[in-house]
């Protein structure tokens, strides 16, 4: 069988990693395999298949000899894709780059793997929200024709990259800690009201009265009244108020006055600030807090109204269904969870699909699994998904606000199927077609 030289842009990313996972896992046909990222993580190693590559800063002549180049997303894409297909490398790219542009096919092979056959050089990978709502589209749309869609999504911070995983983790960190630290307190204080208002606490105050009018306390009061008189004590009350007007205390008295505007304590007060400001969760990933919240945007916002992550899942659609005009209304949401993206997704179709025909042809669709067992509560979650490459669906019901509606929710690993996975199996499909080369 032939075999490819690969090369890897954005190797030491989310992205970057989940297609070294996928080359090994899929046995996809390498001859060499080139590990290419930013500046920043130049001459980092990374093993694969049991041998180390080191990784070298992308630049326009990394692509040489290389066959294919594999673009985990991100801005390199801009710059270097064009050079690689000058270098006689097919790209096939995972950033937004090229997926609206009329000369570069979009693509997710169960879908329309034949725009394959019309790339110049570079094949865009569409975004991982839109890649398994089509896959889950497309066989529904083959049985009965799609006339609206409207969807709304729950994403994991991983589709932010590594940077959202640790933001998530650090604020959830945080948030707990903090949480904990105040039940500690709180139940310090009950504790102490409990023991105040409890029958012990009352009988120490009745011994502790009976003591205090007993005549051993009338005697230590008396013993004490006639030290209190003694000429030993006023001798030394006369000592410590001399000391007092002494020098020494004046001495005292300033040191401690230029200590208080000290640097030390200038420093320690400064200390405790940046604490108290430690306190609070700062957002550098996402624009708000993500832990135990939910984020109605996720990329920058259109002059419609609409994010960028919402209108790509309408452009990306429209342009792989070859649908320019179909009407698709999107919400997208971040979700405090690490990994794979949910979807809850409402279609019309122009005839009516059960809910048993829709499970059977999702059922029989390539890439989709259907789990959809009220009865056992049985249905798709992200935690039970991750780390896997199919499109899951559950939840499919018969709309019943309208009469060709249907509702159902799809999850999917959107670092593997709704990105790794999808680009190398686009590169699986071009290797099967024949179509690893430049058209001329
Ligand atoms: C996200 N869809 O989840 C993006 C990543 N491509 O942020």
């Amino acid at each position: 069988m032939k075999k490819y030289s690969v090369a890897v842009v954005g190797a030491t990313g989310a992205v970057g990693a989940e297609l070294l996972k996928g080359l090994d896992e899929r046995d996809f046909p390498i001859k060499e395999l080139r590990l290419l990222a930013s500046e920043r993580s130049q001459g980092k190693k990374i093993e694969w298949r049991g041998k180390e590559y080191e990784v070298s800063e992308t630049n326009i002549d990394s692509f040489k000899d290389m066959d294919i180049a594999l673009f985990a997303g991100g801005s390199a894409s801009t710059v270097f894709a064009k050079e690689a297909v000058k270098s006689g490398c097919v790209v096939i790219d995972n950033s937004s780059a090229f997926r609206y542009d009329p000369e570069v096919p979009l693509i997710v092979p169960e879908v329309n793997p034949e725009d394959a056959a019309w790339h110049n050089g570079i094949i865009a990978n569409p975004n991982c929200s839109t890649i398994q709502m089509v896959v889950a589209l497309k066989p529904l749309h083959d049985a009965a024709v799609i006339k609206r869609v409207v969807v709304s999504t729950y994403q994991a911070v991983s589709g932010a990259g590594i940077d959202g995983i640790k933001e998530l983790r650090e604020q959830t960190t945080q948030i707990t800690r903090q949480e904990s630290y105040k039940e500690f307190k709180d139940n310090a204080r009950d504790a102490a009201d409990i023991i105040a208002d409890s029958d012990l606490a009352d009988s120490i105050r009745t011994q502790a009265g009976k003591v205090a009018q007993s005549s051993a306390a009338d005697n230590i009061r008396e013993q004490m009244a006639k030290v209190a008189a003694s000429k030993s004590v006023r001798e030394l009350r006369e000592q410590l108020i001399k000391l007092t007007q002494s020098d020494i205390a004046r001495d005292i008295k300033e040191g401690l006055e230029k200590f208080g505007k000290s640097e030390v304590v200038n420093e320690m007060k400064e200390n405790l600030a940046h604490l108290a400001k430690t306190d609070k969760i700062k957002p550098s990933c996402f624009p708000y807090q993500i832990a135990f919240n939910l984020l109605p945007q996720i990329d920058i916002f259109l002059e419609n109204g609409y994010t960028k992550e919402e209108m790509k899942m309408v452009w990306e659609t429209q342009k792989m269904l070859h649908l320019p005009k179909l009407p698709i209304t999107a919400t997208c949401v971040r979700v405090p969870i690490y990994r794979s993206h949910s979807e809850a997704l409402n279609i019309e179709t122009d005839r009516k699909l059960s809910a048993d025909e829709a499970r059977r042809l999702l059922a029989a669709a390539p890439g989709i699994i259907v789990i959809d067992n009220p009865a056992e509560k049985e249905y798709p979650m992200p935690a039970m998904i991750a780390d896997t490459d199919a499109v899951y669906i559950g939840r499919i019901r018969e709309d019943i606000s309208c009469k060709k509606g249907l509702t159902f929710w799809v999850v999917a690993d959107q670092l593997r199927k709704g990105a790794a996975t999808n680009a190398i199996q686009i590169a699986e499909l071009l290797v099967a077609k024949d179509l690893v080369k430049i058209p001329q």
